[in-house]
């Protein structure tokens, strides 16, 4: 049986405060639950939405240091461009919060206390790598070193970015403190674990028999971590950023990110209004948490067993992860700028956020990973807003101005053809609530559409602009049709592209309408006033999008650059090591072809101490008329060796540019041959 459901209680993940937000962020989260949640506001549910940043964890500690400012300074930065953006956009959460609120550290903390006092946790000692000179233990990405997978010597403790293995900090070799350099140590430290395997039964009845309608996506990533068997979890780290640890003899620790984050919904809920129980602890509430494909874990798995070791509050009803958005056919990357970021987009794009609303709901990851494309963007803008919705839209309207002076024509005698058409608006309600309420959004966007879609046809079929001739009193009944279907957009629409249903209710001059009046055949009453016509979209040019597809093949140019110039730096080597090498600057007195070969030139060389013979892999570099008389810096005290029967008595050292091509080292004015290089 159908559970009845009196208030919604709806969360989208908090997004970390490390960056702005991106395209995939929104595909996958943010317009899906502001779809949701205006819908049920149109019903006249009692729904809240809450959001907020998540300001917690390593990443931000990181790019603090990086930067060379503290983390609140990062978080505060971040907070305001995603608060902004989102409002921008017309995100409607009821509130956008901050996990460094003095609310979410009292309930993140009493959280904790409550379960500790339960024994709820369990303790254990670990091993961790401590870095001595800087006195702190070091979270696995504060550790690099050699990757034992493939010898990448810039691996992090957590993974390794070259060849993607997943990484324990005790894998790498030669491993480092990003902190202070020094070479850690290993160190114990007593950590809180949350026994996962204590609530795996209550977690597999709860959501392997009693959520079978969950996405497949989300039921299969919970059934294979439950059926993988589920460990205890620390929920405590060593580090100086985060909510301290609530108990006697945890100096210098705090809350893992992902064991306050959750909790923030709560504190933001109680932020928002003092009555937060009601929508956290009442059997006839219902919970939604929209999130991307990388945090089902935690919303289905983790969070789930907090709040019931905690006890009195609810679980979600369903949990409806959306896969990846990928950009131009890469994976999105904040640190390798492969987004489109959301502020940049609305300072360039101004008027147009529900063009981004429709092109990221319409190509929304539901199921599967998918590709944003420029050329994508630009099509539905152009064949699909402009043509059908925008289109129809306009001429409703012009020709009601047009014939009628802008007063709404009180219809005659309906034509079978009227009523079919008319009949159509109560089937495409009933699928947008089906798909609405069962998280498919496209399907429902594009019932939506559809709508649309009715009325250009029905006014391509009536002709109005033809029949005005010889039959006025028929164009009043078709435009009185063609009103009501504009008046109804303006609800169908609303919860995907706020903007231009407000817009539309606007320009018909009329009240925002509930939902329960779409469908119905009279929502407009003849001899009303409407407003003035307006387009709603505008067509994108080529050039537009060109300069985006531009930006982003600039991006990937630099991306290129710095992946080719930045080859790893080897490992380090003392003064001594270096004290060992005699550079000397030394002159070029001939240079031949080594005969069979096509890179090897024979140098005759002064180096200052001798006259010597070295053979050098430069033949397609450089001819040897070029090289003659040249200063270069030489290795000469390099072990000889024997190549093509020279005798090869050193090294001329190069640099490479960035199409490969080698470059002499030369003093930048001549000096002495035998001048030492150090
Ligand atoms: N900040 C992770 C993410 O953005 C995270 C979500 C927290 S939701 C409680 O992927
Ligand atoms: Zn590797």
């Amino acid at each position: 049986m159908k559970k009845e459901f009196k208030r919604y209680l709806v969360t989208s993940a908090l997004p970390y405060a490390n960056g702005p937000v991106h395209i995939g962020h929104l595909a996958g989260v943010y317009v899906p639950s502001d779809i949701y949640v205006r819908y049920l506001r149109q019903r006249g549910q009692d729904v809240i939405s809450v959001c907020g940043s998540d300001e917690h964890g390593v990443p931000i500690t990181i790019k603090a240091r990086k930067e060379g400012v503290t983390p609140q300074d990062i978080v505060d930065k971040y907070h305001n461009i995603i608060k902004s953006s989102f409002e921008r956009l017309g995100m409607s959460f009821d509130i956008y919060s901050r996990t460094t609120s003095p609310t979410h550290a009292k309930t993140a903390s009493d959280f904790f206390r409550t379960l500790y006092d339960k024994g709820e946790f369990s303790e254990a000692t670990s091993q961790q790598y401590y870095d001595e000179e800087a006195q702190t233990f070091l979270a696995d990405r504060y550790i690099t070193g050699t990757c034992p997978k493939c010898g990448n010597d810039r691996a992090y403790g957590d993974q390794c970015e070259k060849c993607g293995s997943t990484l324990n900090a005790t894998d790498l070799i030669d491993p480092k403190s990003a902190v202070s350099g020094s070479k850690p140590v290993m160190r114990d430290t007593k950590h809180w674990y949350l026994p996962l395997d204590k609530h795996e039964q209550m977690l597999r009845e709860w959501i392997l028999e009693g959520h079978k309608e969950w996405k497949s996506n989300v039921y299969g990533q919970c059934k294979s971590w439950l059926d993988g068997g589920l460990q205890p979890r620390a929920v405590s780290r060593d580090l100086d950023w985060g909510i301290p640890v609530p108990v006697e003899g945890a100096e210098g620790k705090v809350l893992y990110v992902w064991f306050d984050a959750p909790i923030g919904y709560i504190s933001a809920t109680k932020d928002l209004t003092p009555d937060w129980e009601k929508y956290w602890k009442s059997e006839d509430t219902k919970m939604v948490h929209f999130i991307g494909k990388d945090n089902i874990v935690f919303h289905c798995i983790v969070f789930p067993s907090m709040l019931k070791a905690h006890g009195g509050y609810i679980l979600p009803e369903n949990v409806p992860a959306n896969e990846f958005l990928n950009l131009e056919g890469d994976k999105i990357s904040t640190s390798r700028n492969w987004a489109v970021w959301l502020h940049e987009y609305l300072d360039e794009f101004p008027g147009k956020e529900d063009v981004l609303r429709y092109v990221l709901c319409a190509n929304a990851p539901e199921t599967k990973d998918n590709d944003f494309t420029w050329k994508d963007f630009q099509a539905r803008n152009n064949n699909e807003l402009v043509a059908i919705l925008g289109n129809f839209v306009n001429r409703a309207l012009v020709l009601t101005q047009k014939y009628y002076d802008g007063v709404v024509p009180a219809a005659g005698e309906l034509t079978d053809y009227d009523r079919e058409t008319l009949a159509e608006m109560p089937r495409i309600r009933k699928a947008l609530e089906e798909n609405i309420e069962g998280y498919r959004f496209r399907e429902a966007l594009k019932e939506a559409m559809n709508l649309a879609r009715l009325g250009n046809k029905y006014l391509a079929d009536t002709e109005p602009w033809k029949v005005v001739k010889t039959d006025p009193e028929r164009v009043k009944t078709i435009l009185n049709i063609a009103l009501q279907i504009t008046a109804e957009l303006s609800i169908a629409i609303e919860p995907f592209m706020p903007f231009s249903a407000a817009k539309i209710i606007k320009m018909l001059n009329i009240e925002k309408l509930d939902w329960e009046r779409l469908g119905e055949p009279q929502v407009i009453e003849a001899g009303h006033v409407i407003g003035k016509a307006e387009l709603l979209f505008e067509k994108i040019e080529d050039s537009v999008v060109e300069a985006q597809i531009a930006k982003l093949q600039a991006t990937k140019a630099a991306n290129e650059a710095a992946e080719k110039t930045a080859e790893p730096q080897k490992a380090e080597c003392s003064f001594d090591d270096f004290q060992k090498m005699d550079i000397r600057v030394s002159t070029i007195l001939a240079a031949e072809k080594v005969a069979k070969t096509k890179k090897l030139l024979k140098l005759t060389v002064d180096t200052g101490i001798d006259t010597r013979e070295i053979v050098s892999g430069i033949a397609e570099h450089f001819t040897p008329e070029e090289l003659v008389g040249r200063q270069v810096m030489v290795l000469v005290n390099l072990a000889p060796r024997e190549l093509k029967g020279t005798l090869s008595r050193g090294m001329v050292l190069m640099a490479e540019d960035a199409d490969g091509k080698l470059v002499l080292l030369s003093p930048d004015k001549e000096v002495k041959s035998g001048s030492i290089v150090g």
